[in-house]
Order: C-alpha cells, then sequence, then structure tokens
C-alpha cells in the first residue's frame, strides 16, 4: 500500500474493451468468468494480508491447458497484461495485479492426471490444492515433498511459481530437486510440454528450472511432475524450551549428530511469537510448557521403525538435556499432540496477521547472526519511539527454518504506515547484504522487493534476467511492475 504509490500503469498496455470481453466469453464459460462485479472481484484483487490491493474487471479460470493457450496468445497480441494467480496466498504481492492486468485463475485446472506407485511420481494439474493432493498421495502409502501452513489454500503451481520451501525442506530439498517435468505455457500461446516424470535426463538445458520461482514472469504453469517421498510410518514431535540463541544452535547440531536421517525438521519462534499466539488464541489450548522461555524448537523425526526412532530421540533429549542445551521439553504422545504442536509454530503467520497490519520479512543469514538480526531492528524501532503497545509499530517478532538458515522477520503494526517502512527498509536488505544473506529466502521477490534485488543479485546477474524475461515475454505482460526492477 504505502510504499508503491510511485508506480505508474504502463500505457503500453491497452484497457480491457466489450470485445476483449467477447473473446473470453468466447473460451470460457460464465462459470470461468468474473467480470466487473466488485464483490466478486475483491477475494482476487487483494493479497492474503490485505497489503496489496488491484483493481482488474476481469479474472479468467480456465479448466484447461488449451484455454490458457488461447487466453495468453490473445492477451499477447492485443497488449492485455496478465497476472497469474493460484491460491492467493502469497506474502510479496506477486499474485495480485497491480493496476487492472487482468487474473488468469488456476482455480479450475485441478485434475490429478497420473500417479506412478512404483516411482512415485505424481503428474497434475498446476491448479490442484497441496493438501488435497497430499491427502490423494496418504491413501497411496505417499506424501508431498513440501508442506506449509497454506497448504488448505495454495496450488501446486504457486508453490512451483514461487519455488516454496516450507517446513521439511531440510529433509526433503527445494522443489529444484524434486520437480521432475512441468507444462507451461509461454506469453505466445505455445505450450511447453516438459511434463517429464524421469529421474535423470542430461538431453540439453533444464528449462524447467527457470520456471520454478519465476513468480508468473514467463509463463503460466499447467501442469507439474513431482517425486513423492514415501510416507513414514513413524512420526515424532518434541518441543523444547531453550535459554540462548546460542543454544538453539546447539541443538540443532546435536540433532544433526543424534537424529541424522531421521530428522525431517527444525523450527524455532521466539517468545513474541508465543506471546501473539496466546493473544489471538490461534491455538486454542494451552501452551505445553510451563515456563517461559525466550527461544523453543520445534523438532520433527519420521522414520520407519518407531521403536528405533523413538531410542533415538530420547538419547538426543537426553544429550540436550546433560549438556544443558536444553531446559525443559514435551514429546507427542499421539497423531492430536502432533498436531497441537505443529499448530504453534503454523499459527504464527495467523496470530501476525491479526494486529491490523504485519511487516513480513523473509531472510536467509548465517545462524551466528540470525537472532542478532531480530534483535537490531527491535532496537532500531524502540530508539525511534515507535514501538510499543499504544505507538505505531506493536511487536517485532522472529521464527522460522532454523535448518535452513531461514529467518521470518515478521513486524506487526496498527496499519501499513511510510513512516514505518521507511525505518525498516532498505535497513533490513543492507543488513542481509552485510552478512551475505538474501533478501527472499522462499517467498520470492514480487511487488515487494522487485526494486531491492541488487541487494542480493549482482549488476550481471539482473542484466542475464532481464535478457531472459525479454527473450520469453518480449512485450512484457506477463505479471508486469514485479520481480525485476524497473529499468
Ligand atoms: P499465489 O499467491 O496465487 O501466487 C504466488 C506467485 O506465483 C505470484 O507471483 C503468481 O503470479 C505466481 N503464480 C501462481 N500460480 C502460477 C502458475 N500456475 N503459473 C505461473 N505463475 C503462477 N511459503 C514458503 O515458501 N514456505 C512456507 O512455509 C510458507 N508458509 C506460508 C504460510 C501461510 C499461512 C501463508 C499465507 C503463506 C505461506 N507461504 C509460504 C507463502 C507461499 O509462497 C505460498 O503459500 C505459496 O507457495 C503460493 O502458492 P499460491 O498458489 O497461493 O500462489
Ligand atoms: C512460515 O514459515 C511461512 O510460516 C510464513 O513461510 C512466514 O508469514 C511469514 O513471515
Ligand atoms: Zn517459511
Amino acid at each position: 500500500a504505502d510504499k508503491y504509490t510511485y508506480l505508474h500503469r504502463n500505457h503500453n498496455f491497452k484497457e480491457l474493451t466489450q470485445d476483449d470481453i467477447r473473446f473470453f466469453a468466447s473460451i470460457l464459460p460464465a462459470s470461468g468468468l468474473i467480470i466487473d462485479n466488485e464483490d466478486d472481484l475483491m477475494p482476487y484483487n487483494v493479497d492474503w494480508m490485505r497489503k496489496y490491493r488491484g483493481k482488474s474487471r476481469l479474472v479468467a479460470r480456465p479448466k484447461t491447458t488449451k484455454q490458457v493457450s488461447q487466453i495468453l496468445k490473445y492477451c499477447n497480441e492485443n497488449k492485455l497484461a496478465v497476472v497469474p494467480q493460484g491460491g492467493n496466498t502469497g506474502l510479496v504481492g506477486g499474485g495480485v495485479p497491480v493496476f487492472d492486468e487482468i487474473i488468469i485463475n488456476t482455480n479450475n485446472l485441478n485434475q490429478i492426471r497420473s500417479f506412478d506407485p512404483v516411482a512415485g511420481t505424481l503428474t497434475c494439474d498446476a491448479g490442484c490444492i497441496l493438501e488435497v493432493l497430499d491427502n490423494y498421495l496418504a491413501k497411496r502409502g505417499y506424501m508431498m515433498p513440501l508442506d506449509l501452513g497454506a497448504k488448505g489454500s495454495c496450488h501446486i503451481g504457486g508453490n512451483v511459481a514461487t519455488n516454496a520451501g516450507g517446513l521439511r525442506l531440510l529433509r526433503y530439498g527445494s522443489l529444484h530437486g524434486s520437480v521432475l517435468g512441468l507444462e507451461v505455457v509461454l506469453p505466445d500461446g505455445t505450450i511447453l510440454d516438459n511434463l517429464s516424470t524421469l529421474r535423470k535426463d542430461n538431453t540439453g538445458y533444464d528449462i524447467k528450472q527457470l520456471f520454478i520461482g519465476s513468480e508468473g514472469t514467463l509463463g503460466i504453469i499447467t501442469g507439474v511432475s513431482i517425486l513423492t517421498p514415501s510416507k513414514p510410518k513413524a512420526v515424532n514431535v518434541a518441543v523444547l524450551g531453550v535459554n540462548s540463541f546460542q543454544n538453539v544452535q546447539n541443538a540443532f547440531v546435536t540433532s544433526k549428530n543424534k537424529l541424522s536421517e531421521i530428522l525431517s525438521a527444525f523450527e524455532f519462534w521466539d517468545s513474541n511469537s508465543l506471546k501473539l499466539l496466546k493473544a489471538h488464541n490461534i491455538q486454542g489450548t494451552k501452551f505445553p510448557l510451563e515456563d517461559n522461555y525466550p527461544f523453543y524448537v520445534l523438532v520433527e523425526i519420521s522414520g520407519s521403525n518407531k521403536d528405533h526412532d523413538d531410542e533415538k530421540l530420547q538419547n538426543f533429549l537426553e544429550e540436550l538435556l546433560t549438556n544443558e542445551i536444553v531446559k525443559d521439553g514435551v514429546v507427542a504422545q499421539d497423531d492430536t499432540q502432533i498436531a497441537t504442536l505443529w499448530s504453534l509454530r503454523e499459527g504464527i503467520p495467523e496470530a501476525c496477521s491479526k494486529a491490523g497490519a504485519v511487516y513480513k520479512y523473509d531472510i536467509s543469514i548465517p545462524l551466528s547472526v540470525f537472532y542478532q538480526m531480530v534483535e537490531d531492528i527491535r532496537n532500531r524501532l524502540q530508539s525511534a519511539g515507535v514501538l510499543g503497545e499504544d505507538k505505531l509499530v506493536k511487536d517485532v517478532i522472529g521464527y522460522g527454518h532454523i535448518g535452513d538458515g531461514n529467518l521470518h522477520l515478521n513486524i506487526t503494526a496498527k496499519s501499513y504506515d511510510p513512516e514505518i517502512t521507511n525505518l525498516i527498509e532498505p535497513y533490513v536488505y543492507e543488513w542481509t547484504e552485510q552478512h551475505n544473506g538474501s533478501i527472499s529466502a522462499e517467498h520470492g521477490l514480487g511487488l515487494m522487493k522487485a526494486n531491492y534485488l541488487r541487494y542480493s543479485k549482482s549488476p550481471s546477474m539482473i542484466s542475464i534476467m532481464k535478457q531472459i524475461k525479454q527473450n520469453i515475454d518480449p512485450n512484457g505482460i506477463m505479471n508486469p511492475y514485479k520481480f525485476l526492477p524497473a529499468q
């Protein structure tokens, strides 16, 4: 909202006309189109955080790849700008229009195409909801290689387009490894059929990698092939109270030593996160640890033999207690308790969203300086006199994926306000650059970070990115104003 007022609509893009509407109506049934009805358009024009809001007049919801191809070809020829949209859970303003771009939403591209129960390869439409896919696989002894708090709404195509990381990346790796093939429609309508299910294929450039993390700027992903791991038979979760961030790191090293191949998640949150969870009653039940600790970690193990895993977990916890790395902890006794412990961690973004406004930063930095960033920002806002219950900024909280070196710094505020933004940006980005980090670990650049890319990429890298964009999308219709810095 606040910092983007400098943007102007690019007048090379055409405004929607009655002729255009007639074209869309000739391709899609009435149920696949939303036109000019403010109330119906609203959920597609506004993002999950209610921070970004466009004013598109038209949402197209194609059901087939062919329809996507016809639509994009038409938009390209007529210079109508478009925004690809999946579940609209993105956190950087990438999935909603900035002005009047046409929204191409993948809700109706929702068919599972095939599953090979021997290889564990799944091929599906891009609009399949992550949780729906995971439930489908669970019945067949498999699981999706990624999991995130937004699983009930996000689409696999959106996950691939943002290269989403999530809660188990440390175990199953990134989508750059698990995606085996993609079907993508290019702006000129070409259908790139690369839906391979092969594990190994060294015939030429690996083109699909370009689209993983391209955030809708090169084409629309319509199909995904993905390698799925088998579903572990034994899963266990512990939440531990820790007195210092040094000990969070010590616990992580111990988990790698003692749990090694069965470690499937190592997450963390600070006491301010917990305070927020309690305030908004996201959890619904009492927090399982009695004392207050500055830090909490959630350790998950997944394996195939419960006795073996329980013994390993016991050894791990004993080592932590003996070495005074951890003060107290709880271990889930059943699946319900596992879900309860996970909901503490997964509920944090929702708790933050209750504040009114939330500034989100998604940083990769070395663990040695990981929490120092949160403290520095807190001190900075404190010194500026804007932090406190009845001030502009309510809270500064840190949580995230320790196992991946990925910090989520969230700053809750009364409202989105340029005064706050200017205190945080570009300070956060400079801080990240000075510590050789990345300004986007997993959420992407979107609208929020397009003009800050230079803090993480060199001029020559940005130049190559622009050449690729120019080559594939010469009219620049795909998700304009985002991802790459303005000329
Ligand atoms: P959208 O928000 O609709 O779109 C995101 C971007 O992808 C946009 O730029 C859009 O243009 C583009 N896009 C979408 N679909 C396509 C397509 N088919 N073809 C081309 N481009 C497309 N992210 C993480 O990495 N890890 C997490 O742990 C995590 N947890 C989250 C928890 C919550 C509660 C929320 C709200 C978000 C979380 N996210 C997380 C953010 C994450 O990026 C998204 O949840 C998800 O990957 C986006 O999927 P989506 O379908 O909602 O995409
Ligand atoms: C998570 O790990 C998500 O919970 C969301 O990536 C993080 O909202 C955030 O900042
Ligand atoms: Zn995350």
